[in-house]
């Protein structure tokens, strides 16, 4: 099958898109904005600002595209949160929770039980992942795979009788989810300034921004190995004996898409061997195919500890995360006594199923490859073309389907704008209102499209984001 989105079996609507409003809506725009307002808190909003804007009710979604409830049709440009990575309206994926659910809707993994989903899965897994990972850990979110990862650190040291070894490395800007342990291993500092308790023993490095960051005429590889040589400066300062691991976005997503030079990731893997500390990616938006690769550390060639995972694994359809873990630290668990550790959910039939028929498609239908092949370097190819000299676009990074726009007061200087976050909210405004969905952080525009776009679709997002920028532009007075 191909992955053209005109040729794949979606789950057909009720009436034509066109009409989604009349199929779906229960209730008008207005009245869904009333109680909503009323009702729900969103994630990471100023409510009090949302509630008298009003929120975008989206009611319907097929391959790349969005509906809201006015009937406008979207593209969408974010893959939701860089998760719906076969695209909207995959019936293979509604049958299999349908069927799962028909047959087994909920088994727990806890007490010397195991089904027939979880149980595919970690094969299908351990096939598609790197060699050497053949053993999943589940639970629902990509945070509580880092929490999962953290407590998987630990265990490891106890087993290896090194009890010293408690602290974790991270990122200043790098982002790991949520909970009080994915906010912590996190390097958002408006995230940190609202947690007056947070997990112990974690402690950030600087990111290998270049754009944003490098001093003086180092080049993007001098300055990535720079970044990268922190991490030895860090464990020394602290002492190798009581340090556990490094984690890393091997390109950070929510950051900017910041992606490192190619000296930055070996040179982290070199410290990490060296001074005996686990290497862990976070591939919550990397895997899967982002870059064209199955892991985005792959893409970059470094060989991880431990790999966590979420968003890709199901394409967003229901909730899933997962840890894999590497032969020698699987080995060190499974050998070792209880890890006592475990959600209600992990591995849950039916997310468990539904992961099934998503990484069946990824593979079968080679949506990876065309990713790497096709779709990815077309998009890379029209970006850079379109925004070759643009006033304001200082840096476009990224491979595959995944890129970031860095905007910028004088892109040759690399001299970012005073106010940068007004500018990209700007931006995103105009993008919004030309029903291109695309995501700013700070003055970095960000785009991680549903991996089965096809060409003409990829047209009309660059396009549209053109018109925004230039909008953007504009506004500023730059031309
Ligand atoms: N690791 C990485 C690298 C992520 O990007 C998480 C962990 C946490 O996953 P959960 O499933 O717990 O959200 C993420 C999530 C954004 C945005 O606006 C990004 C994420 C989540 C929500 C919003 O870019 N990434």
């Amino acid at each position: 099958m191909s992955y053209r989105s005109e040729e794949v079996a979606y789950v057909q609507p009720a009436q034509p898109a066109a009409s989604a409003q009349a199929a779906q809506q229960q209730r008008s725009t207005a009245e869904y904005r009333a109680l909503d307002a009323a009702h729900h808190i969103h994630p990471f909003s100023d409510m009090g600002s949302l509630n008298r804007s009003g929120s975008r009710v989206i009611v319907k979604a097929q391959g790349v595209y969005l509906w809201d409830s006015e009937g406008n049709k979207v593209i969408d440009g974010m893959a939701g949160l860089w998760c719906v990575n076969v695209g909207y309206g995959r019936k293979e994926l509604a049958d299999a929770a349908y069927k799962q659910m028909q047959e087994l809707p909920y088994y727990n993994t806890f007490f010397k039980t195991t089904h027939p989903p979880v149980i595919e899965l970690s094969a299908l897994l351990a096939e598609l992942a790197p060699e050497a990972f053949n053993h999943f850990f589940y639970c629902n979110s990509g945070s509580e795979g880092n929490d999962t990862v953290l407590r998987i650190v630990h265990q490891y040291w106890a087993t290896q009788g090194k009890h010293s070894k408690k602290f974790v490395i991270s990122r200043k800007n790098g982002y790991h989810g949520s909970t009080i342990a994915g906010g912590t291993l996190g390097g958002m500092g408006y995230m940190h300034e609202q947690m007056p308790s947070k997990v112990e023993n974690i402690v950030h490095i600087d990111q290998p921004y270049f754009f944003g960051e490098a001093q003086g005429n180092l080049t993007p590889e001098e300055f990535a190995l720079a970044r990268a040589q922190q991490l030895e400066a860090k464990i020394l300062e602290i002492g190798a004996d009581n340090v556990a691991a490094f984690i890393g976005e091997p390109f950070q997503g929510a950051g900017g898409v910041i992606f490192p030079a190619s000296t930055y990731w070996p040179e982290i893997q070199r410290i990490c061997r060296k001074y005996d500390i686990l290497l862990v990616a976070d591939e919550v938006i990397g895997g899967f195919g982002r870059t064209g690769e199955w892991f985005a550390h792959q893409h970059f060639g470094f060989e991880p500890d431990l790999i966590t995972l979420a968003k890709g694994l199901t394409s967003g359809y229901v909730p899933m995360g997962a840890v894999g873990l590497h032969d020698r630290v699987a080995k060190a668990i499974i050998e070792n006594g209880d890890f006592n550790h475990g959600l209600t959910y992990s591995g849950h039939p039916v997310a468990a199923a539904v992961a099934v028929a998503n990484l069946k498609l990824l593979r079968d239908e080679k949506i990876v490859d065309r990713v790497k092949h096709d779709t990815g370097p077309y998009f890379q190819k029209q970006l850079r073309e379109t925004f070759a000299n643009h006033p304001i676009i200082g840096e476009i990074s990224g491979t595959g389907l995944v890129a970031g726009l860095q905007l910028a007061q004088d892109p040759k200087a690399r001299k970012r704008f005073a106010n940068g976050g007004d500018i990209g909210t700007i931006c995103r405004d105009f993008c919004f209102n030309g029903n291109l969905i695309m995501r700013a952080t700070g003055d970095r525009m960000l785009l991680s499209p549903p991996l089965v776009i096809n060409k003409l679709e990829i047209d009309e997002i660059v396009s549209k984001a053109k018109k925004a920028v230039d909008a953007t532009a504009q506004q500023l007075g730059i031309s």
